[in-house]
């Protein structure tokens, strides 16, 4: 039997991911690498399941008294936290008193590889912030503004279910745009993008195969 006309589109695809926008420049500075770490996915997850034994996944209260609904941790050199303090690098893991886990190799290449491709060389990261959502966890609009090395740029991997990222300018109060972010895609953010305003919709439910009812996004920086 003859195949359906709507299926030659996809049939062209097949097996041809080549063929598909798999770079995209989102803005001056910003590019999204659509995928880019979907043949990687199993060796990051088992490296993060590491991570995640020696520093468990913990939701952090804001300065203001908000108990943020994304829960996190950290591995590397540095690891980003928030108290009734305020937000900055450490170098210890407040809630074990011990030193954050070392940033698994795999997941400093794709880093590496990643800023590479998008035009920044060289890029090592200290720092890599581990953010696990569940349905309806969200992260406001904000910037990245506690890293002292502002000419290196902040490199995002998405895992498990699709969120809605938004991303502004440099005032919060221009509407920011909407991008699906899925499974294995990669964002490198920096030049003049660093700053800009920055959050993720609350998380839709949904069952994702391999990681199931969450999302999980990697931020790697240059924070020290
Ligand atoms: C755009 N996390 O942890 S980083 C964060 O999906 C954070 O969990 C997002 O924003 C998340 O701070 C993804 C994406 C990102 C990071 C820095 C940026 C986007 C940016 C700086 C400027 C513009
Ligand atoms: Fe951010």
């Amino acid at each position: 039997m003859q195949k359906p006309a709507q299926s030659v589109t996809s049939d062209m695809f097949d097996g041809q991911p080549s063929m598909l926008p798999e770079q995209q420049r989102l803005t001056e500075g910003a590019m999204l690498l659509s995928g880019f770490a979907r043949d990687t996915d199993q060796q990051l997850i088992a490296a993060l399941n590491d991570v995640i034994v020696q520093a468990p996944f913990r939701h952090m209260t804001t300065p203001g008294g908000f108990v943020m609904s994304v829960a996190m941790t950290n591995c590397g050199q540095a690891g980003w936290v928030t108290d009734s303090q305020g937000y900055r690098y450490q170098a210890l893991d407040p809630q074990s008193g011990l030193t954050w886990p070392a940033m698994p190799k795999v997941l400093s290449d794709i880093a590496t590889l990643a800023a590479l491709k998008a035009g920044y060389a060289h890029f090592l990261p200290d720092a890599c912030l581990v953010n696990c959502y569940e349905p309806g966890a969200r992260m406001s609009l904000h910037q990245d503004k506690n890293e002292q090395d502002a000419a290196a740029p902040i490199v995002s991997v998405s895992l498990g279910l699709p969120a809605v990222f938004l991303f502004g300018s440099l005032q919060r109060s221009d509407r920011p745009q909407r991008l699906r972010l899925e499974h294995g895609d990669v964002v490198v953010w920096g030049g003049p993008a660093r700053f800009n305003f920055h959050g993720v919709a609350p998380l839709a439910d949904g069952y994702h195969v391999v990681l199931g009812r969450k999302r999980i996004n990697l931020t790697f920086r240059k924070a020290l």
